[in-house]
């Protein structure tokens, strides 16, 4: 029978139950983050929130009082809150039955703010923040409907209780388990890449590359700034120990080459600039930098080339495929490599570690293949690969392409002289001059400044401007005498074409 102390005990139950509710949340969100590699999960993302809103003074007296532990600190104390709501939470369930969905509703939007807010959240944070609210929702109801069913005993109760406890508990660890599991091969493979030391250099940038004028995309991208476009959800997780590469098809002697194999080879270095085939005029799917890794010609010349082949098919670790015309891999004057670095440092993950190829002049998705294990020596015609199979071209030569990166379309300028500028690209041909005309006036010649072989290059000019709106235009000229087609084209099938136009007011 219940006696009058079950009210208040229920109540105890109740705010436990509730704490569980909002642990295991945490931990399969927690767990969602892991599995799925995403960079902010909920809980570190309120918590920065807070940092970045608490008022300036405030947070560096905090940050004084405690000195670089704040970060920790400041995960724990958002924890704690949260956990002391959601033992509120877990109070209301008999009297207000619809609060607690309400307000765990609510502490998932929080979550979700506050992971949209950091720049590099991807997709994955907010499913992990979707997993956290189901599994407060369900476990919830699975927790507190014996306590609020009216009529058991009070013993059959707590034992009902104490079983569906063990059971969210058992899983919680097991959803842990999973996360942790899933993200060791990981933390084992950057630890690994932290550890190595390669024979390379991180690149001499060379003089006046930069033109000096700011908002003009570097000349060399930085790692972790460099566009990124996988097909990979996660990227494949590979130790330099268990990567192997093969090389076969249509050759005299397969090769089988190891990490060490590889790396002991002579290294070649270059700064060469990747561009992606769906790079809309104007976009930003480009980047450049220093690459270092092994001439992919070498390699061929060693395991000889069978005649009649034309194409090199490759295969990363993923599954993910491309062919690359053979010519481009053998020509003696292009430095078509299997990089194991990027501006000196081993490639990072999301980049192909450990080995990607580099081939200077095509679209990446016909030669830039990450996670690379596999090399077939073949012919166009025997295969399709991921992204020929969908309907884009076989070749993938970069198209010449300019873009303006300064002023920004839709910016406002003083009126007078404007300085604008931007790049040009013309991969393993060459940029000749660039012009940019304002107002549909006449071309100017922009000035350029120095790009290697197989980089873009940056351009600079000044304009005269009254006060108004203006559109800017800039169009490119390569070593082979091609002038930009103003024809606009769509990425698909081979890459788009047109003149990059902003427009901007002055005044
Ligand atoms: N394994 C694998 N490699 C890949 C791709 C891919 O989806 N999977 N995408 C390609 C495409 S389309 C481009 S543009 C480049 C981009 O390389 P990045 O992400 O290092 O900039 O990688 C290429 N290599
Ligand atoms: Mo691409």
């Amino acid at each position: 029978m219940r006696d009058d102390g079950w009210v208040s005990r229920s109540r105890r139950y109740l705010a436990a139950a509730g704490v569980i509710t909002g642990i295991s949340g945490l931990v399969t969100a927690q767990s969602t983050v892991w599995a799925m590699q995403a960079n902010n999960g909920p809980v570190v993302a309120v918590a920065s929130a807070v940092r970045d809103k608490t008022p300036g003074h405030l947070a560096i007296n905090l940050v004084h009082l405690v000195g670089h532990q704040d970060k920790p600190l400041l995960i724990t104390g958002t924890t704690v809150v949260l956990l002391a709501i959601c033992a509120w939470i877990g109070t209301q369930a008999e009297a207000h039955p619809l609060v607690p969905e309400l307000v765990y509703f609510g502490l998932a939007v929080i979550g979700l703010f506050s992971v949209m807010r950091l720049p590099d959240s991807t997709v994955a944070s907010t499913v992990a923040v979707v997993v956290g609210l189901i599994t407060w929702v369900v476990v919830h109801r699975f927790l507190t409907a014996p306590i609020v069913a009216p009529g058991n005993p009070e013993g059959v109760t707590r034992r009902v209780f104490v079983q569906r406890v063990g059971l969210v508990g058992l899983g919680a660890a097991a959803a842990g388990l999973v996360g942790d599991l899933s993200s060791r091969g990981r933390r084992r493979v950057e630890q690994a890449r932290r550890l190595l030391h390669l024979p390379v250099t991180r690149g001499k940038l060379p003089r006046d590359a930069n033109v000096g004028v700011p908002g003009i995309a570097t000349w060399r991208t930085p790692n972790d700034q460099f566009y990124r476009i996988d097909t990979a959800f996660t990227p494949p997780s590979i130790a330099p120990s268990d990567w192997s590469l093969r090389v076969h098809g249509m050759v005299d002697k397969e090769i089988r080459l190891s990490y060490d194999d590889l790396v002991g080879r002579r290294i070649t270095e270059d700064w060469v600039t990747l561009c992606c085939v769906s790079n809309e005029v104007g976009g930003n799917l480009i980047s450049n930098a220093w690459w270092s890794g092994v001439l992919i010609r070498e390699i061929l010349a060693e395991a000889g080339v069978k005649p009649g082949a034309d194409a090199v098919l490759q295969t990363s670790k993923d599954g993910w495929t491309c062919g690359t015309p053979l010519v481009a891999l053998t020509d003696p004057n292009r430095n078509a490599m299997l990089a194991v670095a990027m501006n000196g440092d081993p490639l990072p993950v999301e980049h192909g570690f450990p080995v990607r190829m580099v081939v200077p002049g095509l679209y990446g998705y016909v030669s830039a293949t990450k996670w690379l294990v596999d090399l077939e020596v073949t012919q166009f015609g025997t295969f399709s690969a991921y992204w020929t199979q969908r309907g884009w071209g076989e070749m993938g030569p970069v198209k010449t392409e300019s873009r303006i990166d300064v002023p920004r379309n839709g910016a406002h300028t003083a009126t007078g002289t404007v300085r604008v500028g931007g790049c040009a690209w013309a991969q393993h041909t060459g940029i000749e001059t660039v012009e940019f005309q304002i107002d549909g006036g006449p071309w100017q010649r922009a000035e350029l400044g120095v790009e290697g072989l197989d980089t873009w290059v940056q351009w600079t000019g000044s304009v005269e401007v009254a006060h108004g709106s203006h559109h800017l235009v800039v169009r490119a000229t390569d070593k082979s005498g091609y002038t930009q087609t103003s024809v606009q084209a769509d990425v698909l099938p081979d890459g788009a074409t047109g003149w990059h136009t902003i427009r901007f007011t002055s005044g």
